[in-house]
């Protein structure tokens, strides 16, 4: 799938022969191992809230940025520069798999995602490739993955993602981003059957995008369901998770048949609290939260074997350093330093001091060092 791949004015680059990696604590922690300090990254590090991210965006429109291999990969590495994270995460966007899929989405600077023309009637459905060869419509994003993996020189882990099937197919009816997925959530009691026949669609795509981009050099994946809080556990049970399941399994068995590194798998539904024990048996190695789930009730909820990431409020970060050392204390408390992956509960904010960002980091390698000893 990852055949030999020229990148503008570079190299040949390869998947193949990529530097040694120096830093595996993340992987550790997402395998279940015993790390000698709490790995941390942050959803959306490569992001607004940095200038430098700010100046290499501002002449491109956002989707050319991330058809551009050498442009991802500089965004990518650009918060691995300032702050000593202990993962990368590929520059993209969960919108690629609906492009992919032959939909129009277009990025309005101020206002987000947005679809001309979103699906309507059940019949739209036909409209989309019902096959899609991911290298032809996504290899710009493995290009990018190849690449970075080469220019991070081993420093840490690169992590590659997507977009979950509820939430792609919740921008895909909405047309962009929604206050109640009121148009979407009609689809779900109106028309199941071609609910199901979408999510199915979306899921076999993302399957085979995943395994693309590990076949092309990233080290973990992670699925983001961000559009979980929106659903009620029936819902959840019925349009959700046997998709996440699906993905997750499928991935692996891919990953086996192909000679490929199983990789551990992250997943990320928000405001899903209502299903953390079904997350925590839905096949994948570690479970991401958001921040209104108390620690603790996520540990006796979900179990010793799993681990866990997040979940500090990311407006914790608005609060003074100070502040926010004794908040990630607390939250490393809660979670014990073991089995544990130390992020935000969502992504950052455009608005958020670079300076505040570096502050968390720190006080998760201090505090998670801290906290080893004494145990
Ligand atoms: O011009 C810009 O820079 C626009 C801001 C931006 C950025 C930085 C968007 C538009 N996407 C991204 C990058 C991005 N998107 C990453 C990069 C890697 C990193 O984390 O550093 C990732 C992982 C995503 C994933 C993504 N896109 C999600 C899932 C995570 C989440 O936030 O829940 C979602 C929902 C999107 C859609 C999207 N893309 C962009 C915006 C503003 C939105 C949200 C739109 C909305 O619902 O209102």
């Amino acid at each position: 799938m990852a055949a030999q791949q020229r990148t503008e004015g570079s190299a040949l680059i390869l998947p193949t022969e990529f530097p040694q990696l120096k830093n595996d604590t993340f992987l550790r922690a997402a395998q279940g191992k015993e790390t000698e300090y709490t790995p941390v990254w942050c959803m959306r590090q490569a992001g607004r809230y940095l200038p430098e991210f700010r100046e290499t965006r501002a002449t491109q429109d956002f989707f050319a940025t991330c058809r551009s291999p050498e442009k991802c990969c500089e965004l990518t590495l650009q918060p691995l520069r300032r702050f000593p994270f202990d993962a990368a995460i590929i520059f993209s966007d969960i919108l690629v798999v609906p492009q992919a899929l032959g939909m129009e989405v277009v990025m309005i600077p101020g206002k987000g995602p947005s679809f001309p023309e979103p699906l309507k009637e059940v019949e739209d459905l036909l409209k989309l490739r019902q096959k899609v060869d991911v290298a032809t419509e996504l290899g710009y994003v493995f290009q990018a993955i190849t690449l970075t993996r080469h220019k991070l020189e081993g420093k840490v882990p690169l992590i590659g993602f997507s977009g979950a099937p509820w939430t792609l197919m919740s921008y895909m009816i909405e047309g962009g981003g929604s206050k109640t997925m009121a148009k979407a959530k009609a689809w779900l009691y109106r028309h199941p059957e071609a609910s199901h026949r979408l999510l199915t669609l979306l899921t076999n795509v993302i399957v085979d995008y995943l395994v693309g981009q590990v076949a092309a050099g990233a080290q973990a994946l992670q699925l983001f369901e961000s559009h979980a809080g929106h659903l009620g556990p029936e819902q959840f049970a019925e349009f959700c998770l046997p998709f996440i399941r699906s993905i997750a399994k499928q991935v692996k068995n891919k990953l086996r048949e192909e000679s490929l590194p199983v990789v551990p798998m992250i997943v990320f539904a928000k405001d899903a609290h209502y299903a953390l024990e079904d997350l925590a048996e839905s096949g994948y190695e570690v479970v991401g939260l958001d921040w209104t789930i108390r620690p603790q009730d996520a540990r006796r909820r979900m179990g010793k074997g799993i681990t866990l990431q997040g979940n500090l409020d990311p407006c914790a970060l608005y609060a003074s350093k100070e502040k926010i050392e004794e908040l990630v204390k607390k939250m490393l408390e809660g979670f014990g330093s073991q089995h544990y992956i130390a992020n935000l509960g969502h992504g950052l904010y455009p608005d958020m001091s670079p300076e505040h960002v570096g502050a968390f980091v720190d006080a998760v390698h201090k505090h998670s060092r801290h906290f080893n000893k004494s145990c």
